[in-house]
């Protein structure tokens, strides 16, 4: 592939459908924070100045160190600006951010409309600003268990509505099996939210076909171990069940040793809707322009194939209508 058609790819308008909100604090902005707070954050920076993790169990306690910085309403609306001009400068057009009541108000229903208010504030300056459309999916952390899950659902079900507008599960996938949080779900599904759950990472094939037989969601994140059941693959094909894939974030936790050996392109091809986010972009050392030049460069995808992901990615937003269409516009303008 030529340099001519590299540079289109990397600006290409892109949707973005799986991002961690704290996990996209750049660095530098988590330094700041916490030397104005006097947080000790000893161990969770490398000397390249990136974050600094092991393995997957240690990047969940080197996140969470990270977000104890975060304290207040207003320290949630200085991350949402730094985060959403990254995304913008990465020609992000809209993008949908995983928010956890447990750090955000600590579960309280009123501590968390207050963060959620001074996020929604930021990501509507960054609008303004940069055009980018931001829309929040509540998470629940699988390893803090069940009953912190239903304080989340209740979060997220009293504040459901054009902004807050999925439920989702993320966190340590060997941790309790995803019935165990189906109430949450349910509550969730009847607040009218749309519902994803983080499966098949580090979990096999069952773990995502169970996601989808026990909570009931649409779309899986990552679910890249769906591929070792072609019998679940077509499952997901046949009921349009939309991945989530993370392909530089699952090269650098080590789930699959390089990006030519990950299933993103066999899954495609079998007719997988496969759609690309960073995840935790500074934590992975990516961007969402890298994704897409070093999936290019590794599976020859043209800017077609960008084009038609990033359309079933704004299909499979959880969005309005109204917002999917001007989403779409935006796609169009190439
Ligand atoms: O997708 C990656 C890796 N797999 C599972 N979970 C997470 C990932 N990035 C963040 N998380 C979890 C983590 O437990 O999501 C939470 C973190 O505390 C934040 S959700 C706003
Ligand atoms: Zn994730």
């Amino acid at each position: 592939m030529d340099e001519a058609q590299l540079d289109r790819i990397k600006r290409l308008p892109k949707v973005e459908l799986h991002l961690h909100h704290e996990g996209a604090a750049p660095p530098h902005f988590i330094k700041g924070l916490a030397q104005e707070k006097s947080v000790n954050l000893e161990g969770v920076f490398a000397p390249d100045g990136g974050y600094a993790f092991r393995d997957f169990v240690h990047f969940l306690s080197v996140y969470e160190a990270a977000t104890s910085v975060l304290k207040t309403p207003e320290d949630y609306a200085r991350l949402t600006k730094a985060v959403l001009e990254e995304s913008a400068a990465n020609d992000v057009v809209y993008c949908e951010t995983f928010l956890s009541p447990d750090f955000c108000g600590g579960g309280d229903v009123g501590a968390w409309r207050e963060y959620l208010a001074a996020i929604r504030e930021a990501a509507d300056a960054a609008e303004r600003d940069h055009g980018i459309i931001l829309r929040g999916i509540v998470t629940c952390i699988r390893h803090f268990g069940p009953d912190k899950a239903k304080a989340s659902a209740l979060c997220a079900a009293e504040t459901a509505g054009d902004w807050i507008v999925g439920f989702g599960i993320a966190g340590d996938e060997m941790k309790g099996k995803p019935k165990d949080f189906a109430y949450s779900f349910d509550m969730a599904r009847e607040a009218g939210l749309r519902l994803t759950a983080h499966a098949g990472e580090w979990g096999g094939a069952q773990s995502v076909a169970d996601a989808i037989t026990d909570l009931g969601v649409e779309r899986i994140g990552h679910g890249v171990h769906a591929i070792n059941d072609l019998a679940l693959v077509d499952k997901i094909v046949e009921n349009e069940i939309v991945l989530e894939v993370c392909p530089g974030s699952n090269v650098v936790l080590d789930v699959y040793p390089n990006l030519a050996a990950h299933p993103i392109e066999k899954l495609r091809e079998r007719g997988v809707k496969v759609t690309v986010s960073t995840d935790d972009p500074p934590f992975f050392h990516t961007t969402m322009r890298d994704e897409y030049l070093n999936l290019a460069r590794t599976f020859g995808w043209d800017a077609d194939v960008f084009a038609e992901i990033n359309t079933t990615a704004a299909n499979a937003a959880f969005c309005d209508e109204d917002t999917r269409a001007r989403v779409l516009k935006r796609l169009e303008r190439t």
